[in-house]
């Protein structure tokens, strides 16, 4: 947790740091105050809560005038608080203790947005959490899809179930790192997938039944929908076609470290309705942190 926020002050222009900078100026004129919206809106905050900030701000200002650097800071990391919503639950439902079964996660999401490499740092927080893990290469797109993900496997301790054959049927691969995870006792399955769009019903059609086959060995506790967030609102219009193709039950948000977009955090869930629970800050196997609204904010916010 204090690496996400260590990680996100680094990042380029945190919009809390800009934010904090405007509100503590002398005056606030008009002109400032669009400043702060524009600041809210690049950060992929969305209009929505960008609004709705602004006239929080705004309020906070005309009924305390508060002009103590201090004073503003702690407003406006509250303020920041309350918009990323500290009430949702985070906590990944794999990782909760079952009843003699392995967890089942199936990650989900656009090409390219960072599946396969949470896959593996995932796999690794849980192995260090003492857990065993079982990992299935249902992307069968191309075998160096499967070939990465078993890369990630030998790295972090973890057998992968794939296929060799380029264009097998991925629910065939599912099915069978169902049957093995169980069949292990294993504490977690991890199951990778394609993320590949042709359209709504091909990616509805595949995913259903990704689902159902590891569904005849286990039920199904985690869809985590992995976002880039450098990709800001363009990747919500792609994050709706997945969230109704397959029930979404938690968000990671990856590439956190090359943005300054962290705003997309509100977006996301307000559209969606569901947390972020994890993101990536790096190509690494140690760059996945669990998400923490106030470790968030402290990063945005950047030092005292
Ligand atoms: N900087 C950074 N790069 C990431 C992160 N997560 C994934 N990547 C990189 O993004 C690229 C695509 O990742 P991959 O896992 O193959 O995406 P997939 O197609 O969704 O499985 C790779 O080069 C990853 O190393 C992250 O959190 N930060
Ligand atoms: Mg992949």
């Amino acid at each position: 947790m204090t690496r996400l926020k260590a990680r996100l002050a680094k990042s380029p222009n945190p919009f809390g740091k800009a934010l904090f900078a405007i509100l503590t100026k002398d005056h606030l004129s008009e002109s400032d105050w669009e400043d702060v919206e524009d600041t809210l809106l690049m950060a992929d905050v969305g209009a929505d809560a960008s609004e709705q900030l602004v006239k929080q701000l705004r309020d906070d200002a005309r009924i305390t005038g508060q002009k103590d650097p201090a004073a503003v800071r702690r407003g406006l990391r509250q303020r920041l608080i309350d918009l990323v919503d500290p009430d949702m639950d985070r906590t990944l439902a794999a990782a909760r203790p079952q009843a003699n079964r392995p967890s089942v996660i199936i990650m989900v999401g656009v090409n390219g947005t960072g599946k396969t490499t949470t896959a593996g740092k995932l796999a690794r927080l849980f192995v260090a959490d003492g857990k065993s893990v079982v990992m299935g290469a249902a992307d069968t797109f191309r075998a160096a899809a499967a070939d990465q993900l078993e890369t990630w496997g030998g790295k972090v301790g973890v057998p992968v179930v794939r296929s060799d054959r380029d264009g097998a049927d991925p629910a065939s691969v599912a099915f069978e790192a169902a049957e093995r995870a169980k069949n292990d006792q294993a504490d977690v399955l991890i199951v990778d997938t394609a993320g590949r769009l042709q359209n709504k019903a091909n990616l509805m059609d595949q995913l259903g039944k990704i689902r159902r086959v590891i569904e005849k060995n286990l039920p199904v506790d985690e869809v985590l929908l992995v976002l880039d967030a450098t990709t800001g609102q363009n990747g919500m219009i792609q994050a709706q076609v997945f969230a109704q193709a397959i029930g979404v039950t938690g968000i990671v948000l990856t590439k956190l470290d090359g943005s300054a977009k962290g705003g997309i955090v509100v977006s996301v869930q307000r559209e969606l309705g569901v947390p972020v629970k994890l993101v990536g800050l790096g190509e690494g196997p140690d760059d996945l942190a669990v998400f923490d609204p106030e470790s968030f904010v402290d990063g945005i916010l950047g030092d005292e």
